[in-house]
């Protein structure tokens, strides 16, 4: 809106050519996306205390997590308020990267918004059914993946790390893709979600790499330079990502350990389907693997539990998965466990962008 308001005055003030810099309008969307949440999350946290619409634990949750029934959840909802009111300051809203962005968290979010609506507000402590759930996701992923490959044009080549000239042409199968990417990191990230800070701090981590990628991959020069798909157009991400670390860090004020609010699965299903679709729309899709390697490892935490527990005949690898949840029966602390994630989180996404030199 700002851009649309205030880069045409240029031409009367020179000053108001500052709108047109996609660095300039993303350092504000972050600013403007922490202040939001900042400023939403008290209210929020008050309302639903006052509302008595928390958390219900299960009886089979680590010992350590009884202390956090009632904790106010859904916290998505603010996330989600903060990062559209930033992007609709700051972005271009006459591109359609950033359109199929805000489409994706909404359809998400609200698949993630029934699922929480029927755990917490109906007091059922359960949501919609894996198979429910998961149909739900392939359905949005396959709307967005039309919308980005007939109307956007987007190209169903593979861009694989490591190998410039090896590309891939999926043809139809790139549908397929497109769903196992975005309904993946959805479900990974909500896996993840299960200790105060776990996944918000990686997601901005994640964002804030995907940030950069988006910058070299929206600019001609630097994509060439480095190798990497040019997409016209996308550098607009770059200010959509901007939003989402600044609304995410604002959220994790709150959500740091002991946590005053949860981000619920409207939050986790919709953060981690955006941080698919972002992989997906500047063609970074493979890095996605490395740069939510914690997510990844997380998701395949509980694949390896499931299998090895139906092969042994109830015999488990871990005490318990996902595998934060390992470390915490082995007596970890729970501020160790988040830490330690975050940390291997930052070395994964660093080894990331280092390839963008290996190629
Ligand atoms: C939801 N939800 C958290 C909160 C958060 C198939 C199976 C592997 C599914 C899996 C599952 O249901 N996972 C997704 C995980 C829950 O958090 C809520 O859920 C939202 C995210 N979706 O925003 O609203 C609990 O996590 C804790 N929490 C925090 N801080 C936070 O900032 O402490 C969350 C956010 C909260 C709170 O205690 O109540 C969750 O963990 O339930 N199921 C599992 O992950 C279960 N694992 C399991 O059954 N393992 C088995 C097999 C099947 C692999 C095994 O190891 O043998 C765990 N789920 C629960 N308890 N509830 C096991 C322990």
């Amino acid at each position: 809106m700002l851009y649309h308001l205030l880069y045409p005055l240029s031409s009367y003030w020179i000053g108001f050519n500052v709108f047109r810099y996609i660095t300039f309008r993303t350092t504000y969307a972050a600013l403007t996306g922490l202040l939001c949440s900042l400023i939403l999350f008290p209210y929020f946290i008050r309302y639903f205390k006052r509302s008595g619409i928390g958390q219900s634990i299960k009886g089979y949750e680590p010992e350590t997590h009884q202390k956090k029934r009632g904790t106010p959840t859904m916290g998505g909802i603010p996330i989600l308020i903060s990062i559209f009111i930033s992007v609709f300051l700051w972005a271009d809203l006459k591109n359609g990267f950033v359109w199929v962005f805000v489409i994706c968290c909404i359809l998400f979010g609200f698949i993630g918004f029934i699922d929480d609506y029927k755990k917490i507000v109906q007091g059922s402590g359960k949501g919609l059914s894996i198979k429910v759930k998961l149909l739900y996701q392939s359905l949005a992923a396959l709307f967005l993946s039309v919308i980005l490959l007939r109307i956007m044009g987007l190209s169903t080549e593979l861009y694989v790390p490591f190998f410039k000239e090896f590309t891939p042409d999926l043809g139809k199968l790139y549908y397929i893709f497109i769903i196992l990417v975005i309904v993946g990191a959805s479900n990974a990230v909500n896996l993840t979600d299960g200790l105060d800070g776990l996944a918000i701090g990686p997601l901005a981590i994640s964002f804030s790499a995907y940030l950069v990628l988006s910058y070299i991959a929206g600019n001609i020069k630097m994509a060439k330079y480095l190798q990497v798909a040019y997409i016209p157009g996308v550098g607009e991400i770059t200010v959509v990502c901007g939003a989402v670390v600044g609304a995410s860090l604002g959220f994790l004020w709150y959500n740091a350990y002991p946590a005053e609010v949860f981000m619920g699965d409207v939050g986790s299903l919709s953060l981690g389907a955006a941080l698919g679709i972002v992989a997906v729309m500047i063609k970074q899709e493979c890095l996605l693997v490395i740069i939510g390697g914690l997510f990844v490892i997380e998701a395949c935490s509980v694949l390896a539990q499931i299998a090895y527990f139906r092969f042994t005949g109830g015999k488990r690898i871990l005490k318990m998965a996902p595998l934060h949840h390992h470390f915490e029966l082995m007596g970890w602390s729970e501020p160790k466990i988040i830490v330690r994630f975050w940390i291997i989180g930052i070395i994964l996404t660093l080894a990331a962008l280092s390839t963008l030199k290996l190629r």
